[in-house]
């Protein structure tokens, strides 16, 4: 009997790991699951109308996401100084003007420097324009000998001849793939884009990055419903928004605020986080993205809080395995863009992000889209892959694997010049 036991203490972890690691890939053993009420607020009202969703039900859901998932920005930090560092009215082969800015914050005597790299259409004004981070640095997007190179913490990658998390001018235009500038530029819309590692590296690390300014003497790292990096990152996006309404070349009425993966979590906690984006589109963001966490398909909450310990906040910690005590689903993260434009989008091979669970976020956020008059997501069932369902809230499956691809931004500019023009 003795022996049983320890057996069993000792093999209990090892269960609890296999339970991290093993990954649902096959509809059938998603769990039966019961999503929190978007329309309910947590005293048991129902919500009928667009008055009480924006004074009782919206903040309370948004303080929920601020306090057990990405964790709540500890005070107020303008930027201190933006200055242009480039300038190009003939960039591109002179279709495009290109414009670099630096925006610099102070706090408790740190400094930290964020890069702007903005690509602008010529000959007409007040057009859309897409802000996103990249993962490896603005130079990456396009081969442009003029984009200077960031000298934050990269991760490596050799065959990007990124190493000792230095990049060089080896990996100038490695993601333009990722980047149709020249046909976003051609299509009448605008591009910005940070190096995300600017505002934090996304590394396990609270001593690098944003974080740093805010602490007070005694604090090296956020509290337990502080910020973690997608937080910080979203942040990044809004004081980017910040520095547009100082540009008079920018209409920053109309920015659609875009982002792959990681970076597609990211959007989407911006466009929650703030209402001044026009529109928001999630490119395959999966767990602690657009798809719901109930379903624990693919990559689950514990898995990426292990994976990532540092990318949400740590009382987000608490809901590892237990995705049914979350007082919120990701629909709910998806309704508080509403009545906002919002395009969430799936690949056929990224079972890893739930492209069924992404779909489903997108419906089920769309009654609060009802509750302002508008459809929301125009469909019921999931679509065929490549076949686009078009509505405010706009949805598609592309054929093939966790990227962002050309037929992935055909579709976004598509929706940023309807939805915006
Ligand atoms: C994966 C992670 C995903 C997604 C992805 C990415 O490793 O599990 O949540 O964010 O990285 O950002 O490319």
């Amino acid at each position: 009997m003795k022996t049983f036991f320890i057996t069993l203490l000792l093999i209990i972890p090892v269960l609890m790991n296999a339970q991290v690691r093993q990954a649902i890939t096959d509809e059938k053993d998603v769990p039966v699951y019961e999503l929190p009420e978007v329309l309910v607020s947590l005293k048991g009202k129902k919500i009928k109308n667009v008055k009480s969703w924006e004074k009782i039900r919206r903040p309370e859901v948004l303080k929920m996401f601020q306090d057990e998932v990405y964790g709540r920005i500890p005070g107020d930090l303008k930027i201190a100084r933006s200055r242009v560092v480039d300038e190009d009215e003939n960039a591109l082969g002179g279709i495009a003007k290109r414009k670099q800015v630096v925006l610099t914050f102070v706090k408790n005597d740190k400094e930290l420097n964020v890069e702007i790299l903005i690509y602008l259409p010529k000959g007409i004004q007040n057009f859309p324009l897409f802000l996103g981070y990249n993962f490896y640095g603005n130079h990456t997007i396009i081969n442009d000998a003029a984009i200077r190179l960031t000298e934050s913490w990269v991760r490596d990658n050799p065959a990007f001849g990124i190493v000792n998390n230095q990049i060089t001018e080896q990996s100038r235009g490695v993601r333009s793939s990722r980047w149709p500038v020249e046909e976003i530029i051609k299509s009448g819309c605008g591009v910005a884009t940070i190096y995300y590692g600017d505002v934090d590296p996304d590394r396990d690390n609270f001593g690098d990055g944003i974080h740093p300014l805010f602490y007070d003497k005694s604090q090296s790292e956020p509290a337990d419903d502080e910020w973690g990096a997608i937080a910080a990152w979203a942040w990044g996006l809004s004081r980017a928004l910040d520095y547009f309404e100082t540009d008079k070349d920018i209409d920053a009425t109309k920015v659609a605020v875009i982002g792959h993966s990681r970076l597609g979590k990211t959007a989407l906690w911006a466009g929650a986080t703030d209402r001044r984006f026009a529109a928001v589109i999630s490119n395959d963001s999966g767990c602690g993205g657009a798809a719901l966490s109930r379903r624990k398909f693919g990559e689950t909450v514990a898995r990426i809080n292990t994976s990532f310990p540092h990318w949400f906040c740590n009382n987000f910690n608490k809901y590892n395995n237990h995705e049914e005590k979350l007082p919120v689903d990701q629909h709910m993260l998806l309704a508080l863009i509403a009545p906002r434009p919002l395009y969430v989008a799936s690949a056929t091979e990224d079972l890893w992000a739930d492209p069924r669970g992404e779909f489903l976020s997108a419906k089920f956020a769309s009654p609060v889209y009802q509750l302002y008059g508008l459809e929301g997501l125009p469909a019921t069932e999931m679509p065929e892959p490549d076949s686009p369902v078009k509505g405010i809230v706009s949805y598609h499956i592309r054929t093939g694997k966790h990227d962002i691809t050309a037929y992935d931004w055909e579709q976004y500019i598509g929706f940023a010049k309807k939805m915006l023009n």
